[in-house]
């Protein structure tokens, strides 16, 4: 009890989109509590390389896997090959995503796809081909990362928020389909953090720092590292029983409608 609730020695965990941002941040935290490291990316076998060096810098012996999420057959074989050289995927954080920050009448409509496909099919994908074995052994974590967006709406971000709305639906679907084999589904919402994706828009000037530091009731962006109890919460026994949940880690956020800034 206690503590132990929470430790995922002997576990095996696949992360998506591993090789940086928030997805690198929460396999850091998996790993802390144990778990054994499937690191994926695809865009380069150098990215993965450069990714494992980083891991292992800070201690984590991850191995790495390159394969393309939005591909079934790629997924079903990568899959394959994971569980038969390191195990059974104890752990799936559908975690790889992308933005295309584009205002909808301009919006090209593979651009809209495209979005679509890495964002809610992927982990549709990833999930089908994970949780085979999950219901074989009866037991299982999946973890999907949903957004703000998968509740709010911001001006060109609505491939984006489309999928994200999708995926915290999905994760829904998931749960009520899948709980009853002993897996547990669920989200994360994480809100503005400190990473690759946000970097265009975090700028020192760009209006959208200042009105996101006034709108986050915790007044800052949040620092990737906050996601690891989250996420190891949700990957541990401690939430064998919370299912179809999605845990927004926002710094409050969604609890208020903000303020203007020159407001008391
Ligand atoms: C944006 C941001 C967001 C964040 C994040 C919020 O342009 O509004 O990039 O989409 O990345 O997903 O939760």
């Amino acid at each position: 009890m206690g503590l132990s609730l929470f430790n995922l020695k002997g576990k095996v965990a696949l992360v998506t989109g591993s090789t940086h941002g928030l997805g690198m941040a929460m396999t850091v935290g998996l790993a802390k509590a144990g778990a054994t490291i499937i690191v994926n990316g695809n865009s380069s076998q150098e990215k993965i390389d450069k990714a494992i060096k980083y891991y292992e810098s800070v201690g984590i012996n991850a191995k790495g896997y390159k394969f393309n999420v939005t591909d079934e057959v790629a997924v079903k074989e990568a899959i394959e090959k994971i569980e038969t050289e390191i195990g059974p995927i104890d752990i799936l954080v559908n975690n790889a995503g992308i933005i295309k920050r584009t205002p909808l009448e301009e919006m090209e409509v593979a651009d809209f796809k495209q979005v679509i496909d890495v964002d809610l099919v992927s982990p549709f994908i990833v999930s089908k081909y994970v949780v085979k074995g999950m219901i074989e052994r009866k037991e299982g974590k999946i973890i999907n990362i949903c957004s703000m967006m998968s509740e709010l709406g911001r001006n060109s971000v609505g491939a984006y928020a489309a999928a994200k709305g999708g995926l915290k639906r999905l994760t829904r679907n998931m749960a009520t389909e899948w709980a009853k084999h002993n897996i547990q589904i669920n989200g994360i919402g994480p809100g503005y953090f400190a990473t690759s994706q946000t970097a265009s828009i975090r700028v020192d000037g760009h209006p959208f720092n200042d009105f996101i530091v006034s709108r986050t009731p915790a007044a800052k962006w949040g620092d990737p590292n906050d996601l690891a109890g989250a996420v190891i919460f949700l990957a541990s026994e401690a939430s064998n029983f919370v299912n179809g949940h999605i845990l927004y880690v926002d710094g409050g956020i969604l609890a208020t409608i903000g303020k203007p800034s020159n407001e008391n």
